[in-house]
């Protein structure tokens, strides 16, 4: 990646100084100002309005306390966030995510990705994202429940389908989205169905929008893989995690061809040469809610468990990252380029390293950035917004090949920016630069707020 030049360096420095210890938020900030020194140098009315500073400091953020009582009785102290990020072209949109892990420094850095991402679906949605650091792992549904319960009970008044519209992340799924909607659908006497996304098919709910996240980034890897003449079939392709991503990304590889030899959670990973039998990992992981060391006992001789380790060792023509932040590094990128590997794509949000990117970028390995190859999920819950607006509610079908357009727009839209601003075949910029230009002209247009 190149150097940021001196402008963007001071704000760069100043997104850190005010934003003391929030460390994936500098490297999500970073990566977006790195590609946009030709933009200023092209656009120098954004540096007057100061749009990059004011993109960079959320709208709002709100902290509050999230109080519950698991099953023995003992009461549970968890801190809950939702970061508005930026409403310059819609309501803030973004999921929540409940992970141990979870602070601000996490939520800013999701809030302020899914502005360009947002943007990039070309659809009308601001960024935002929330969450806590709950931690779902082990807690009965009676426990899941309540801990949602007392989450809405605080974050109804800040959301609204006109304001702000989470959806899932990280440990955020159906159940969830179902015990999150009825508190806000009891504290407000309102069935406000676009006041969440993610909803289940019977009560507002999107067909595909379970889906929309792994196929749009299969989608985005198919329209790559057309730019060279090539397709899915017959390539051995590595997913990482095996949670709503990673198991809808599996599911349109195996459709489009291509088998899928690895998957992971975070004690581990699968090697299965036979290809990932999906009926297995989808019972494990959505119904039973298991370890992915359990597919080994199921399976049988076919696979293998490998417990730690990366995934990234395992050889492959096309390799998805679908897990969390920062879970492919330097030297998983350096295996993966020795091993052959043409194309890298995020499911997840930033979950190449910054020294990753740059060997992959070294080594000519195509790298398509989350905020592009991710924003299916995004995207079809704006189509979720939609049918809620209208009372409607579409076909598979139709629903999928909205997705498949708007993939291909994005994937397209990136090609093109690139192009035009001198990088051309550069996903990263691409994204990035038709992200920014995209928010930064409606910030324009709406003066100095
Ligand atoms: P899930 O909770 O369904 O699954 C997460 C998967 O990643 C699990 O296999 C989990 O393993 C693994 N994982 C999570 N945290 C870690 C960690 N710290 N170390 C190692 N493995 C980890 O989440 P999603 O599939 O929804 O999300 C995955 C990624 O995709 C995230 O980066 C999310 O922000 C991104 N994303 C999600 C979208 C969506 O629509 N859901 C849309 C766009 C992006 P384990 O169970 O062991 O924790
Ligand atoms: O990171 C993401 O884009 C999501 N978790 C989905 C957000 C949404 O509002 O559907």
């Amino acid at each position: 990646m190149p150097g940021l030049d001196e402008k963007l360096h001071d704000i760069y420095d100043e997104v850190v100084r005010r934003n003391a210890g929030e460390a994936e938020f500098h490297q999500a900030a970073r990566e977006v100002l790195t590609s946009l020194g030709p933009v200023v140098a092209k656009h120098p009315e954004y540096a007057d309005a100061a749009v990059i500073r004011r993109l960079c400091e959320p709208e709002r953020q709100i902290i509050f306390r999230v109080p519950w009582v698991d099953d023995a009785g003992t009461v549970q102290v968890n801190r809950g966030f939702r970061v508005e990020f930026n409403s310059a072209l819609g309501p803030y949109k973004g999921g929540l995510r409940f992970h141990p892990s979870v602070y601000l420094g996490i939520i800013k850095f999701l809030g302020f990705e899914q502005i360009f991402k947002n943007a990039l679906t070309g659809l009308p949605i601001g960024g935002g994202k929330g969450g806590s650091d709950f931690d779902p792992k082990g807690r009965s549904d009676g426990e899941i429940m309540r801990f949602c319960q007392s989450f809405m009970t605080e974050l109804y008044r800040h959301i609204g389908e006109h304001t702000d519209v989470p959806a899932g992340d990280i440990g955020v799924g159906g159940r969830e989205i179902g015990f999150l909607f009825g508190q806000y659908k009891r504290i407000t006497n309102r069935y406000e169905s676009g006041v969440l996304t993610g909803k289940g098919l019977a009560w507002g709910g999107s067909q595909v929008r379970t889906e929309a996240t792994g196929y749009g980034t299969v989608f985005f890897v198919e329209e790559i893989l057309k730019t060279r003449d090539d397709s899915f079939d017959g390539k051995q392709v590595v997913v990482s995690g095996s949670g709503n991503v990673a198991i809808y990304a599996i599911e349109k590889v195996q459709q489009l061809g291509g088998t899928v030899i690895a998957c992971s959670d975070s004690g581990g990973y699968v090697v299965d040469e036979k290809g990932v039998d999906l009926d297995l990992l989808k019972d494990l992981k959505e119904v039973r809610r298991g370890r992915i060391s359990e597919y080994v006992e199921a399976r049988g001789d076919s696979a293998r468990y490998v417990e730690g380790g990366s995934v990234w060792d395992v050889p492959c023509d096309i390799a998805l990252p679908c897990a969390t932040q920062n879970e492919l590094n330097g030297t998983d990128a350096a295996t993966l380029v020795r091993n052959g590997c043409g194309i890298v794509a995020e499911g997840a949000n930033m979950p190449c390293t910054p020294e990753a990117v740059q060997l992959m970028a070294e080594a000519g390995v195509a790298f398509a950035p989350g905020k592009a190859a991710n924003a299916g999920g995004v995207a079809t819950s704006a189509l979720e917004m939609q049918q809620n607006a209208s009372r409607d509610s579409w076909a598979f079908d139709h629903t999928e090949q909205r997705l498949a357009a708007i993939m291909r727009g994005i994937h397209d839209r990136c090609v093109e920016t690139a192009d035009e601003y001198g990088s051309p075949g550069d996903y990263l910029a691409g994204a990035n630069i038709a992200g920014f230009v995209q928010v930064a002209d409606a910030m324009l247009a709406l003066g100095v707020i």
